[in-house]
């Protein structure tokens, strides 16, 4: 295995992958599509899973051809035509524009039959005007198409799939405007027997760890317009770490469940990872659901958990359970060891109070020489951090550094969920109320992974370790 490259983590066997794209579910397979620049050339690359959790890569899918190099895009199944439709944008070689292309493939998705007219969209005035995002819409059984325009999203319609019509936009003075809106996607969720919509923009800089990052709103979409049900200037994120970006979600995915893949990594670094001969990786898929605030104010919020086919992926157990949590001789910090020390990991663990929560609490991933990884909960603060600062190579000015997210400690049991996967990691709290995401690279074959306490006493600590492996 090379250094760094994830185990069950999508990634290419070489040159630099960077947003998933043409994300559809047809005939028994989830199409993963992606940005793949090769030596400079943009290609739409190619897997396939059957089960969201192995994946196999194909041949390159579009090639950029005279009009243009070939950007993000989605993919929808037109089942009356027996075939898949793909929409990316163009960067066009000659004007330095964005415009829209389409490309039909009747062999599901190995080969790709581009339109004669293509562009079949263009902008006379915005300079950013890309990332399709198209789907269908039951009620008024229309296409609908969402773009990015800018600090804006801007919405399409059509019947054939082949000629669109402008519909309206949204985003003026609502969300974050820090950067300019990329990937913007658009479904609904249902909560409680109440159908909402979520718009979700990817955003070029100005997350809460710095640079690209992803936000999202909740609303309502009559087939024309996006209303945002929250105050405008509220901005809700998606992922509090640093490497989650343009992620979008599958077109028809079966049981009507919302999947999301997003690209795990971070503008500011792209071309600095220290991965040879490959550079960029996926996120693990994860399963969306809406629910209401947690007591975190009032309104819908995205939850987020690993797709459940994960278990797909689980090798070897181990059960944790430690009683009386406690200081020990008024030592400054307790620790106890997990029992697996492989890099590839899923890990599932409660922590229960008795009396009053401790100072903080979290896990300390040891990986020798000096190179650690934590993950600390506050409880006082409702804080939780992870810290990589010095969890490995560092290979860029921001790519260390100690992220902050929301940990809810109102009840008695905060949950922790964590995936570990070589250089990548996912941390989902409390059922997925927060999630964060970072890559990190330590020089090291294995790690020792402590659970730790400071300033108090918990009643339980406990769950579940697992090995992961993707070849079973
Ligand atoms: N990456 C693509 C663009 C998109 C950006 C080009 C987001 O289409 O806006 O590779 O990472």
């Amino acid at each position: 295995m090379e250094r760094f490259r994830p185990e069950y983590h999508f990634s290419p066997e070489a040159y630099i992958l960077n947003d998933p794209n043409g994300l559809v579910y047809y005939r028994g397979e989830y199409h993963l599509f992606h940005q793949y620049n090769i030596e400079e050339q943009i290609h739409w690359g190619h897997a396939v899973s059957q089960d969201l959790v192995h994946w196999v890569r194909l041949p390159n899918a579009l090639f950029p051809d005279e009009i243009g190099q070939i950007w993000s895009g989605s993919a929808v199944a037109d089942e009356k035509n027996h075939r898949l439709a793909a929409f990316f944008t163009y960067s066009e070689h000659r004007t330095g524009r964005q415009s829209q292309g389409l490309a039909f493939s009747y062999d599901a998705g190995r080969t790709w039959e581009k339109h004669p007219r293509n562009p079949i969209l263009t902008h006379p005035e915005k300079p950013d005007f890309r990332d399709p995002k198209v789907f269908w819409h039951e009620q008024t059984q229309k296409w609908v198409m969402v773009l990015s325009g800018g600090t804006e999203a801007l919405f399409y319609g059509s019947d054939d799939l082949e000629n669109w019509s402008y519909l309206s936009s949204f985003g003026k003075g609502h969300g974050s405007h820090a950067g300019v809106w990329e990937c913007p996607d658009l479904f609904p969720m249902e909560t409680d027997g109440e159908l909402c919509w979520i718009l979700i923009v990817s955003i070029n800089q100005g997350s809460p760890a710095g640079g690209t990052g992803m936000q999202y709103f909740v609303g309502e979409f009559d087939g024309i317009q996006f209303r945002n049900s929250n105050p405008q200037e509220e901005v809700l994120w998606l992922d509090y770490g640093k490497d989650f970006y343009a992620g979008v979600t599958w077109n028809h995915a079966p049981g009507g469940r919302r999947l999301m893949i997003a690209w795990a990594d971070n503008w500011q670094y792209r071309d600095f990872l220290p991965t040879t001969p490959f550079k960029g990786q996926m996120s693990f898929v994860r399963e969306l659901k809406l629910t209401d605030g947690n007591g975190r104010g009032t309104g819908r919020r995205l939850i987020q958990e690993p797709a459940e086919e994960i278990k797909y992926l689980h090798h070897d157990a181990a059960r944790i359970a430690v009683s009386s949590f406690d200081q020990a001789n008024g030592e400054k910090e307790t620790v106890f060891l997990l029992p697996f020390t492989y890099l590839s990991q899923e890990l599932e663990l409660e922590f229960y109070r008795g009396g009053a929560w401790p100072g903080e609490f979290g896990l300390k991933l040891d990986y020798g020489g000096g190179q650690e990884f934590y993950v600390s909960v506050e409880p006082e603060n409702n804080r939780c951090f992870v810290d990589r600062t010095h969890a490995g190579i560092n290979a860029h000015k921001d790519f260390p550094g100690r992220y902050e997210g929301y940990a809810g400690c109102r009840g008695n049991c905060l949950k922790l969920r964590l995936l570990l996967d070589n250089s990548q990691t996912e941390l989902f709290l409390n059922g997925g109320e927060t999630v964060m995401s970072n890559l990190i690279f330590p020089e090291a074959q294995k790690v020792m992974i402590n659970v730790y306490m400071r300033d108090g006493k918990l009643e339980q600590v406990k769950g579940n370790v697992y090995h992961l492996l993707a070849d079973s």
